[in-house]
């Protein structure tokens, strides 16, 4: 028999993995709305300034006029959305309070309220294969490349000693302590792949030109694809290692017919 004190130990561990607070969320639409999380009654996006999920939502609403409210979230304690039991950013939150969670699930919602232009997910297998690939191997690879040294590390974080609503302190850490864990983040990511960062990122973007049929994934307009895979590439823009992209013969055309049509 335990002493009793070890007991009341594992209740309390029980009770605290299994409590429907801790659960994250899935992907999505959610079903319980946040009115109050909705900010000068526009949609609002809870994101980080430089993150690259942020940036395909960034482009579809700027590619459609949508006015929107944006959240900067920071990065190291995401102070601003503990509301949420989703945990990443971005997070898309509509006028009546619907909260949309993932990328490319935000991407599917805003069209389908818009103007319903590319296909739902299931309806078109390129589309579909393609925007899982900014997720899964061009999302990974720029991380692997911004993210090379600390120094590049701290580069990239230096946004967030600008941003108003950030406290002195938190600018603080989250440029030196950020940078520390983003270096971490970059290595962990570079071992998922065979070649070294920056011979990966080429890799990914002469795969990724094969998609790209006439002007856009979507062949004469944008869809899903577009804005998924722009969107990380636009997050590097400024950043260490965007010259891969600059220089890519059908990659960087593309990107800028794709910052045209968003104004990104
Ligand atoms: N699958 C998600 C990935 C989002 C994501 O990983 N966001 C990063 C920022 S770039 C984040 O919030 N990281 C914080 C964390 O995971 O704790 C999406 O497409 O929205």
């Amino acid at each position: 028999m335990p002493p009793r004190w070890i007991h009341k130990h594992y209740t309390f561990r029980i009770v605290v993995t299994v409590t429907p607070d801790d659960m994250e969320i899935p992907s999505g639409i959610q079903d319980k709305l946040v009115p109050e999380r909705v900010v000068d009654g526009l949609p609002t996006m809870y994101c980080f300034e430089t993150c690259p999920f942020c940036f395909k939502v960034k482009a579809l609403l700027g590619s459609r006029g949508i006015e929107y409210s944006k959240v900067e979230v920071d990065p190291t304690f995401k102070t601003q959305m503990k509301w949420s039991q989703w945990g990443k950013v971005p997070i898309f939150v509509d006028v009546d309070g619907t909260q949309v969670t993932d990328s490319n699930y935000i991407l599917h919602y805003i069209d389908s309220n818009d103007s319903n232009s590319f296909p739902r997910m299931g309806d078109d297998l390129d589309q579909d294969r393609w925007m899982e690939f900014s997720n899964e191997k061009l999302g990974k690879s720029i991380v692997a490349v911004i993210y090379t040294s600390y120094w590049t590390s701290v580069q990239a974080l230096d946004y967030v000693t600008k941003v108003d609503n950030f406290s002195f302190g938190s600018r603080l850490i989250n440029k030196w302590l950020g940078g520390f864990i983003m270096r971490m983040v970059g290595k962990s990511r570079a071992k998922m792949f065979d070649l070294p960062p920056r011979d990966n990122l080429q890799f990914q973007l002469d795969l990724m030109s094969t998609g790209i049929e006439g002007d856009f994934f979507g062949d004469d307009e944008p869809n899903g694809a577009d804005y998924a895979n722009f969107g990380i590439l636009r997050s590097m823009q400024g950043l260490n290692g965007f010259d891969i992209v600059e220089n890519h013969k059908i990659v960087s055309g593309w990107y800028g017919r794709m910052q045209k049509h968003s104004g990104v």
